[in-house]
């Protein structure tokens, strides 16, 4: 479905997927803000621009796979699924609570459209290798997708994974490292660096495409295309995404290495989603308490953004 919509439309849409995952996690209280805000811009890319993909139909044969290796940006994801039409907008706000069909972390026996279950570092990469040996093997044009996390990086279970695609020569792969530079307790190069990532990936037998900025829509959509257009040399096709932890939220971009799984309270959210919006989005605290938010994309087109 690539170039369905504008680059600007993609923006529109980004902006939402990022208000709807504030707004989840506000109302709960707490969660993986850095790690989900840093992927908005990707993962609007993959479904709303480049998977072949039916909401009405999530386990649709031959659907192109998405693997969110880092499992703990469940809640960007779902915001994104939902926009894309997989459920309604009302089961965002039952994020982690008691028989939510959305836990923190993705679980494919549970939401419609999530693919893998992951949360447990490294694993979801390893799935996402198999399922693209299964796609291969069974003559399956499908292609997986799948993003790590650079902390993530450093499981040795990826670099077997890494390995092993790279001999499989899986075209039908296209994994990115979401490249925020911190992990749970810090700052990755001090606790224990990537550097030369790129060079790595290559010596896997990877194709290795990075993006200056990993929040850029247009930047991501164009080294998906290129990803895509890759496939037929028979590598797998690692893009590496420079992006920022907590990205569009100065709150959560303010707690530095504190932002990995935060805090936010009613009040912190009400200041983010204007700032995600760029304009009083008329939430007060007790609409962040009882989960009475408004659509963001029907108040972006009120306000001509
Ligand atoms: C095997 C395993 N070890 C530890 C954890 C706990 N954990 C969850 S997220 C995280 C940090 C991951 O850092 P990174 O991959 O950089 O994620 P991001 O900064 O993008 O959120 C850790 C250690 C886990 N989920 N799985």
């Amino acid at each position: 479905m690539a170039d369905t919509y504008t680059i600007t439309e993609l923006e529109r849409i980004a902006r939402a997927v990022r208000f709807d995952t504030v707004a989840a996690i506000g109302h709960l209280g707490v969660g993986h803000l850095g790690g989900c805000l840093s992927v908005v811009e990707l993962l609007t890319v993959l479904y709303f621009d480049a998977m072949r993909i039916d909401p009405a139909d999530p386990k649709m044969e031959g659907r192109d796979r998405f693997i969110c290796s880092k499992g703990h940006a469940g809640p960007a994801v779902y915001a994104a699924l939902q926009r894309r039409g997989f459920f309604p907008r009302e089961m965002l706000w039952t994020l982690n609570q008691g028989g939510t069909e959305l836990p923190s972390h993705c679980d494919m026996l549970r939401t419609p459209g999530i693919d893998m279950t992951t949360g447990s570092l490294g694993q979801g990469f390893s799935c996402a290798v198999g399922a693209a040996i299964g796609a291969k093997w069974a003559h399956d044009s499908a292609t997986v997708y799948t993003v790590i996390g650079d902390g993530e990086s450093q499981e040795g279970q990826i670099w077997e994974a890494a390995m092993l695609a790279g001999n499989q020569e899986l075209g039908n792969l296209i994994a990115f490292t979401d490249r925020n530079r911190y992990q749970l307790d810090g700052d990755v190069q001090e606790v224990n660096g990537l550097d030369p990532l790129a060079d790595k990936w290559m010596a896997f037998n990877w194709n290795v495409i990075e993006v200056a900025d990993g929040n850029d829509v247009a930047e991501v959509r164009e080294a998906v295309q290129r990803a895509r257009a890759l496939r037929t040399g028979g590598r797998p096709t690692m893009v590496i995404l420079n992006t920022v932890k907590g990205k569009g939220v100065s709150y959560a971009v303010g707690l530095g290495a504190a932002n990995h799984n935060a805090n936010i309270s009613p009040e912190e959210t009400v200041r983010a989603l204007t700032e995600i919006l760029g304009t009083d989005a008329g939430v007060t605290e007790e609409d962040v308490r009882t989960a009475h938010f408004p659509d963001p994309e029907a108040l972006m087109e009120r306000r001509a953004f």
